[in-house]
């Protein structure tokens, strides 16, 4: 007897992330996160929110918010997510987030919020409007990240933390319920996981930070050069990668290695004998190089806010439908009500 072929696709591996709509994307968010988005979009089913929920837990002024998230939409398709093969959305259309956000509350301790570095370091930043919301951020990105059944979460290194709480939280609840989420894992890359800022290189690059301290996606030629230009250096004098004696020289280097130069030491080597200047004209070169395509596409998708509301619209619904799946499965499990 001849087997049946089983002509179903297989599955692919599921991938979810998202940024925040609270300022200019800079190139910190590219290297660590946005780069990589598009690549996976063909051996993954691939869901990228633009998590405006996050973002008002730092207070945002609403017009340039709403400006904001379809100028989020415009840099996902630019940067090449293609929205025929992923799903992009603003996270705030898709009321199963905030639903599960919610239950998830209850399933996590204040001890293990209490941890959290960026909630320690933004209630610094925000000293006058230290909310509830910032306090359990979290938690809804662990919500926004179990609702898809997520396998795998590119992001930059400073989201290892509340990736590893997302990882707990569900543990916890599949230790409780059975097997209702799978366990995601991070996506991190190897170089230019934490690009610092260019004026204080021992901190991250941050998209709510002064404007000379980050190269923002959208920065005409001209800035990104002086910009870099400026950036802080050192003393010594020599081009070397050594992260730790050396770090802004060292993050010069990284960003060329994340943009394709080659690895950190050859750059290094290649460019023994030469000066800042010279390290800082090759580093401009690379970045106004690796942003321009972008930024030409994002010019021409912006002026269409017609095509860009169309995909947020449609998209939205199917993200919805498949949240409402894994929200369902664990209110049932909780024991809330039937639905007739
Ligand atoms: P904010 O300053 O408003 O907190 P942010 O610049 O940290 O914002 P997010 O929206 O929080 O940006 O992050 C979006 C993605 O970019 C995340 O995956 C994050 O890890 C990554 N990312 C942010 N900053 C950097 C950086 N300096 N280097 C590498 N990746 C980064
Ligand atoms: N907290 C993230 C943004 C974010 C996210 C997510 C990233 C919100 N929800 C889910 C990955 C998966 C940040 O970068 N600050």
């Amino acid at each position: 007897m001849s087997e049946v072929q089983n002509t179903t696709p297989a599955k692919k591996p599921i991938i979810f992330s998202g940024i925040q709509p609270s300022g200019t994307l800079t190139l910190g968010n590219y290297i660590g996160a946005l780069k990589n988005f598009s690549k996976l979009q063909d051996d993954y089913d691939c869901i990228y929110s633009i998590v405006d929920m996050h973002a008002i837990t730092v207070r945002q002024n609403p017009a340039e918010l709403r400006r904001r998230c379809l100028e989020l939409a415009a840099i996902y398709i630019a940067s090449g997510i293609d929205p025929k093969k992923s799903l992009i959305y603003c996270q705030s259309h898709v009321p199963q987030h905030a639903e599960l956000a919610w239950i998830l509350n209850c399933y996590t301790y204040m001890g293990e919020m209490n941890r959290m570095t960026q909630f320690k370091d933004k209630s610094a930043k925000h000293a006058d409007n230290i909310n509830v919301g910032l306090f359990t951020y979290p938690v809804l990105m662990a919500a926004d990240i179990l609702l898809y059944q997520t396998n795998l979460v590119p992001v930059g290194s400073d989201q290892r933390q509340h990736l590893e709480i997302c990882r707990d939280i569900a543990q916890r609840f599949n230790g409780i319920y059975g097997d209702v989420f799978t366990i995601p894992e991070g996506y991190i890359p190897k170089v230019g996981a934490r690009v610092m800022s260019l004026q204080e290189p021992t901190r991250k690059m941050s998209k709510s930070d002064p404007e000379d301290t980050f190269v923002a996606l959208l920065d005409d030629p001209d800035t990104i050069r002086r910009k870099i230009k400026r950036a802080v250096t050192d003393s010594d004098g020599e081009i070397r990668y050594d992260p730790e004696n050396k770090p802004g020289v060292s993050n010069l280097l990284s960003i060329m290695s994340a943009l394709g130069e080659g690895d950190m030491e050859a750059i290094a080597a290649q460019m023994q004998g030469q000066g800042y200047g010279a390290l800082k004209t090759r580093t401009a070169d690379c970045v106004i190089a690796a942003l321009e395509p972008l930024q030409a596409e994002f010019k021409r998708l912006i002026n269409d806010k017609g095509y860009l509301q169309g995909i947020l619209d449609e998209n939205a619904k199917t993200a919805s439908y498949l949240a409402n799946k894994t929200l369902r499965k664990v209110q049932k499990k909780i024991g809330f009500a039937a639905r007739g």
